[in-house]
């Protein structure tokens, strides 16, 4: 902790170096604001009763109601933002639990290639299992010191700081382990399964 009694963030903005020479992708623009892309608006959910289940090629399906998630160990990452339609965010403050620690709470298993996301508006995405598992892949509840929006996928989120932003579930509900690769919502639609920014694979 640090005196302001705020836990410092881990700084993860220059992950990027592992992919390109610079922080802004090719063919992006810096915003200062948040735009909100969703598919079909915000879904509404009930905080009694919401679950975040993971099953699928685990040793232990296993489901969390929000107070249990919210009582893991916690990261704080500040980490960029890229949207496929052009704007990146630079700098959010993201707090949740770490991917790779929340699949270890389920034991996932050897054949487990893949994992598939699905939100509550009916929304899925695909990553391969060891991109998921990379630093600043979190479920995140907290933006910037505060409750995760709504609008930007509250309770709990996906962010995948490598990759284009909608290969990260807003209104994240389940974590399914796949053993062969599956397309989601936007993969099926013509938008590319790698979505490395860049390398600007925007379209399949
Ligand atoms: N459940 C769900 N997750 C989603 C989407 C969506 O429509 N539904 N849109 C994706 C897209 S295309 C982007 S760019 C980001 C946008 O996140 P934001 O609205 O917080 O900016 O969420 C991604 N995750
Ligand atoms: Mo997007």
């Amino acid at each position: 902790m640090t005196e302001s009694g705020v836990e410092a963030a881990e700084d993860l903005t220059d992950l990027y170096r592992e992919y390109g020479d610079d922080r802004l992708p090719p063919g992006q623009r810096e915003t200062d604001g948040f735009p909100v892309l969703s598919k079909s608006g915000t879904p509404s959910w009930n905080p009694e009763t919401f679950e975040l289940e993971l099953w699928g090629a685990v040793e232990e399906p296993r489901s969390f109601t929000l107070d249990e998630f919210r009582d893991l160990p916690a990261v704080t990452q500040r980490q960029d933002f890229h949207c496929v339609t052009g704007w990146s965010k630079f700098d959010c403050e993201f707090t949740g639990v770490a991917f790779a620690d929340l699949a270890e709470r389920a034991g996932v298993r050897d054949e487990a290639e893949h994992v598939m996301f699905h939100s509550l508006d009916g929304y899925t995405t695909d990553l391969p299992l060891d991109e998921c598992t990379k630093p600043g892949v979190q479920l995140a509840y907290g933006f910037d010191g505060d409750d995760l929006p709504a609008d930007h996928g509250g309770p709990i989120r996906v962010v995948t700081p490598h990759k284009y932003a909608y290969k990260g579930a807003k209104w994240v509900s389940g974590v399914e382990f796949l053993t062969e690769p599956e397309l989601g919502y936007w993969e099926k639609r013509g938008y590319s399964d790698t979505a490395n920014p860049w390398n600007e694979e925007r379209y399949s």
